[in-house]
Formats: structure tokens, sequence, C-alpha cells
């Protein structure tokens, strides 16, 4: 018990030398630890007599404390050391011009989303958001997809549970497509309404053609006498300037979506060979999209007199345009962050897209 002293002068002088925290970890375990010097001596106490062990744990406990002090302080001398060696290691100079073989890209679902946000732009369309996970009112009840909807189950949704009630139908799920947003839109806002809803859209599927997670963009216009040939008018003029052709072949096929009366596919003309595609020419078709005048049902869903107002209504798939044009294969390939495919199929970041600067800026970055 003599050599307390020492043992303190030690014990700070180790606290003091050590260089990393692990070596000060040790320390601290020589010293504190269930077979550390401290600690061996408290347990020693139990053979003392009462005044003895009073005088002895009293002089333990300071020292035990002077210790536990040192080992703290050198704990957060040395983190913040750790720190700043780590911060001065990992030090960028943002100053420094870029390495070309590390300019980033901008993905090619990006690049077709500003496009057709442009275009569309371009003929007065605003763009309207909403949140990813929706009630299913908005994401189907309004759209006229009722509870048991066959069109429900043809969607492949992901559910989220609502932690406030049981009830299935009080369940949340993440959109399967954005078409709850034009739903919002109806609600907030008085007609004319003309917007296009981008964004992303979930569905359980997983294939060559489908990802869990899709981009879509849906338009929605409404106004007095809107009729199926404004549709027509308005995409026609979409598909032509989205594949920068003066004139293109279209064809509108009859179809069924729940929330539109009459639906259609619309479709464009195009080559097909083994090893291309041409748009805009021969004598094969190519969808493109889906397309209806909004459902007098949809339209009471969102607050609005049918028998006042008509509106038509699109969707179109982001990704899958992008496939087409520029020649993607697996849709797959579009979310597994692989810089070699953004590479090859992204765009330099100043390759802007707009109406008037030029659509596709000659291609990718790579090509
Ligand atoms: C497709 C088909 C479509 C709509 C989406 C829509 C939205 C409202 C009312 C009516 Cl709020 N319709 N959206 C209409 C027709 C087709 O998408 O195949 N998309 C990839």
């Amino acid at each position: 018990m003599e050599n307390l002293e020492d043992l303190k002068i030690q014990t700070l002088k180790a606290i003091d030398n050590a260089t990393d925290s692990k070596i000060l970890d040790e320390v601290r375990v020589s010293v504190l630890g269930k077979k550390g010097a401290i600690t061996e001596l408290m347990k020693s106490l139990a053979s003392f007599s009462v005044e003895e062990k009073k005088e002895m744990g009293k002089k333990l406990n300071i020292l035990k404390t002077e210790i536990e002090n040192a080992l703290e302080t050198k704990k957060e001398a040395l983190a913040t050391a750790e720190l700043n060696a780590k911060l001065e290691a990992e030090r960028i100079d943002v100053t420094l011009p870029i390495r070309p073989e590390n300019q980033g890209r901008i993905h090619p679902v990006s690049k077709i989303y500003e496009e057709v946000v442009s275009i569309f732009g371009e003929m007065g369309f605003e763009v309207a958001e909403g949140p990813d996970i929706e009630d299913q009112f908005h994401n189907f009840n309004a759209l006229n997809m009722p509870a048991n909807h066959p069109a429900r189950q043809m969607q492949d949704t992901f559910y989220v549970p609502n932690p406030e009630s049981a009830d299935f139908d009080d369940s949340y799920v993440v959109r399967t497509h954005t078409s709850p947003v034009q739903i919002r839109t109806m609600e907030n806002k008085k007609p004319p309404i003309r917007i296009i809803a981008p964004g992303r859209t979930y569905r359980s599927d997983y294939d060559a053609t489908h990802t869990p997670m899709f981009h879509q963009v849906e338009g929605l216009v409404i106004d007095k006498n809107i009729t199926m040939a404004h549709l027509k008018g308005c995409l026609y003029d979409f598909v032509k300037a989205f594949f920068e052709l003066d004139d293109i072949p279209v064809r509108y096929r009859p179809s069924y979506f729940p929330f539109t009366e009459p639906s259609a596919e619309m479709d464009i003309g195009c080559k097909k060979s083994k090893t291309e595609l041409k748009i805009g020419a021969g004598t094969d078709w190519l969808e493109i999209l889906g397309c209806g005048m909004v459902h007098p049902n949809v339209l009471r869903a969102g607050g609005i007199d049918p028998d006042e107002y008509q509106g038509f209504a699109f969707g179109v798939g982001i990704d899958r345009l992008a496939m087409l044009k520029y020649g993607i294969p697996d849709l797959r390939t579009f979310f597994e962050s692989d810089v070699r495919w953004l590479k090859h199929y992204g765009f330099l970041p100043l390759d802007e897209s707009s109406m008037t600067g030029g659509l596709s800026n000659n291609g990718g970055a790579a090509r």
C-alpha cells in the first residue's frame, strides 16, 4: 500500500504517453479492469481492520477518480487528434480541375425526365408533385377502383401498415402510379387544369422490363369542352418533339383503364429488325403510352362536376422511353448503380435538355 503514490505516477505517465485510443484503453484495463491494479487493491481491503479499511478506501477512491479523470481528458484529446488526422488525410481541394475520367454523369432516366418536363412545359403544363406513400383513397378509390376491384390485384401493390389502424382498408400504399398527385390537384384547384405529374412509382414486379421502382409521367387536362381531339393533338406534338421528328405515324388502339372512358393506347410507326429499331417510319408499331378521357367518377372524386367539365389524361413510362430512345436492353441495369454503365449510357452535366437548346444534345456522353 505504500506504493500508491508510485502507482499514481506510473499510471498518469502511461496515460500521458498513450499515442492512440487502443493503448489508452489497455492502460485503463491494467488499472481499473477486472484484474486491474486498483481493482485488486480494493478487493484486498476485505482483510483489513475497519479503521484501515476506511482510510485506505478513501485514498483508493480519490486515486481512482483522479485516474478516471485523466483517462477521460486523454480520451477526448486523442479523439480530437484522430479526427483531425482523418480530416487531413481525406482533404479534398475543391479548386482543383476535374479529372475527366472521374466526372459524374446524368442518369438516362433523369435525362428523359427533364426532356419530357421540358416538352410539356413548353405546351403550358405545370409540374405537380405528391407523396410516394399514399392512402388508398387517392391511389385507388378516387380513380374508380373501389375495394375488390380486379385492377387493384393487377397492380401488385406494396402495402404500408397504418400505425393507427389494424383495418386493412386504412393501410397505406407506396403509390402504384402518379395519378394520386392529379387527384390531389383536382381537390385543391379549380379548372382549367393542365398538369403533368412525373415521379417514382412502385409495383412488386421484377424482370428485364419491370423493376419494383419505376418512373412515370402522367398528364391531366381539364376544362370546358375538352374532347379526344385535344388529347390526340397534344400527344402527337409530344411524340414528334420527343423523337425529334417532323412527322411520325401514330395510331390509337382501344384499351381499358378504370380511370378513363374511352381509353386508348397510342402506338408510333417504326421499323423493327433483329438488330435495330428505327422510329418514325416503316410498317411496324410500337406501343408508347396509355391515355383516355377522364372517367366522370374520377372527376367527381376530385370535386369536379362532370356535366360542366371534361378532361383527358395519359400515362407514360419514363424508363421505357429511355430504353427505346437509347437502346438500353435491360431495365434492371438502370438501378444497379454501376458507374461503368453510367459512364456508357449517362450524359454530361452540361447537356441540359430544353426545347430551344436541343433535346438530345447529340446523344449520350459516351457516344
Ligand atoms: C399507362 C396508362 C394512364 C392515366 C394514366 C389518369 C389520371 C387521372 C385520371 C385519369 Cl387523375 N387518368 N391517368 C390515364 C390513362 C392511362 O396510364 O399505361 N401508363 C404507363
